[in-house]
């Protein structure tokens, strides 16, 4: 793989860039980089200096000084600059969906449909930045009004997972920079290439930007892992802080900011379901599955779970779907005709194979989940566990391709068993049934923040608000109005009349 990932970094020539140091050359394990390897065969890539407190201060303080200018800007001057990022990661396309695929494993497919989200949020994020409506109310007192205006927060610092590198940091980078917000990106330790790849397409925008001056320094990057991550949790010059990880991960991390009442918005873990009821399309259900369940190696926090199937279907679904588990194609992700490609690190390759004994002590039957010998990668067979009831351990997340299949009777306990999790992201019906539908979707339906009826639960576009109820961390991003997130409301009340009224007609009278 150390050519392919040759060929593709020589484009975008990344050690000409002052914002990390970079060593391609000797592969030295030492607390002070991150090693940088290729889930396709493990090979060494580079090793890349972890920040230290210091560079952490100084692009903090650097950032800082960028807030006033950048806020000044207006808001559609700064949608300009994010059209002219999605023009270049267009140009980019196909070389950061390769490097996406180098780095975390996905097929390259899903490489590419990752840059295109970024594209897609690019252009929603233009759009709305002449879109960013406060509102007027009526005020209760003669020749008064009442308005609200939105205001940028200032710094957001940005922390996200190896699983989608780069199209969740879009996400919040786009919608926060058209807010008038500067942004530090502390990317997972395992895709660290991709976001410094990001940022010298950032930097091609920049340079083609009327307003360059006011746009130099209102992103920058720093490299690490918890201990960076803790930084930025702890800095009150961070106004708002986004995670994106573990639910235990946002545990730790959202304490140490809300202590410091800095905002949050947390997208964690997720335990998505989907219902198979009697009337559904099985043939749609059975696509929806497999893509959903097998996808991104089941590395999605969007990756189905669980189903919960109608027991007069039960049977021939899982028969079904072990035909076409059996007919995915595992291997190299570079490949045109694979499916799947590998996990990203032996260590959840272990969680994997405890999480299977348990569900075997537990009376699951257990089909797939075996190791592969393939490329030096860790590569395993999506597993299918069929069990009569939940237990504890399908109430849990595990980052792996493992799908639980569980049977219901009345439609009333495959709510109860769809809902009965610690986690709220994403779920799904498959029913032909409208009556179903409604009460899925209904206020007494599935609790999560992401309710679909006759699709899978990943995939989602960009245009709604992403983000989950419960353990998932109730935060919401990319579209719909999840902009407001990125801002303060000021809540106006003007006063046009000659008299000074009291609210509620209180009698204050100083004459
Ligand atoms: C994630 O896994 O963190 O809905 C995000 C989806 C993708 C985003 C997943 N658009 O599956």
């Amino acid at each position: 793989m150390k050519q392919e990932y040759e060929d593709i970094l020589k484009k975008f020539n990344l050690e000409e860039l002052n914002i990390a140091t970079i060593n391609f050359l000797d592969d030295k394990s030492n607390d002070e980089y991150i090693r940088v390897t290729t889930p396709i065969d493990q090979t060494f890539i580079a090793n890349i200096k972890k920040s230290d407190f210091h560079e952490y201060e100084r692009k903090i303080n650097d950032l800082k000084q960028s807030e006033y200018k950048w806020k000044k800007i207006p808001a559609p001057q700064r949608g300009e600059l994010i059209r002219l990022f999605g023009e270049e990661l267009r140009k980019s396309k196909q070389d950061l969906g390769t490097l996406v695929t180098l780095e975390s494993g996905k097929i390259l497919q899903e490489g590419l449909g990752e840059v295109q989200e970024m594209i897609d949020i690019c252009d929603f994020a233009v759009g709305l930045s002449r879109q960013l409506y406060g509102l007027t109310m009526p005020s209760e007192r003669p020749d008064h009004r009442i308005q609200e205006i939105w205001h940028p927060l200032g710094t957001i610092g940005i922390i996200t997972s190896f699983n989608f590198p780069v199209a969740v940091w879009s996400w919040n980078f786009t919608i926060a920079t058209i807010c008038g917000n500067v942004t530090l990106w502390k990317p997972s330790p395992k895709t660290p290439l991709t976001s410094l790849a990001v940022y010298k397409i950032w930097k091609r925008s920049v340079e083609l930007y009327e307003n360059r001056d006011s746009a130099e320094n209102i992103f920058s990057i720093i490299n690490g892992d918890k201990e960076q991550a803790e930084w930025i949790a702890k800095d009150k010059k961070i106004n708002l802080v986004s995670l994106t990880g573990s639910t235990e991960m946002g545990k730790n991390l959202g304490k140490i900011v809300t202590e410091r009442f800095g905002k949050l918005i947390m997208e964690l873990g997720g335990n998505n379901a989907m219902i198979v009821a009697p009337s559904a399309n099985i043939k749609l259900a059975l696509r929806a599955i497999v893509f959903s369940a097998v996808g991104t190696s089941g590395q999605r926090c969007t990756t189905l779970r669980r189903v919960i199937a109608h027991d007069s279907i039960y049977p021939e679904l899982v028969k079904q779907l072990k035909t076409h588990y059996n007919n995915i194609r595992l291997g190299n992700p570079l490949k045109n005709d694979v499916l799947i490609g590998p996990i990203i690190n032996e260590d959840i390759f272990k969680k994997m194979q405890n999480v299977l004994d348990e569900c075997k002590n537990k009376g699951g039957r257990i089909f797939g989940g075996e190791r592969i010998e393939l490329n030096g990668g860790v590569y395993v067979t999506p597993a299918i566990v069929e069990l009569d009831e939940p237990e504890e351990i399908t109430k849990t997340e595990t980052f792996a391709p493992i799908l639980y299949v569980l049977p219901y009777k009345k439609f009333e306990d495959a709510i109860k068993i769809q809902n009965d999790v610690p986690q709220g992201l994403a779920s799904c019906i498959f029913s032909n049934d409208l009556i179903e539908t409604e009460k899925f979707i209904g206020q007494n339906g599935s609790d999560c923040g992401i309710v679909n009826v006759n699709i899978g639960p990943s995939g989602a576009e960009i245009g709604g608000a992403f983000g989950g109820e419960k353990e998932t961390g109730g935060g919401r991003e990319s579209g719909s109005d999840a902009w407001k997130s990125y801002m303060r409301r000021a809540t106006i009340t003007t006063n046009f009349s000659s008299n000074l009224p009291l609210a509620q007609g209180i009698d204050f009278d100083i004459l």
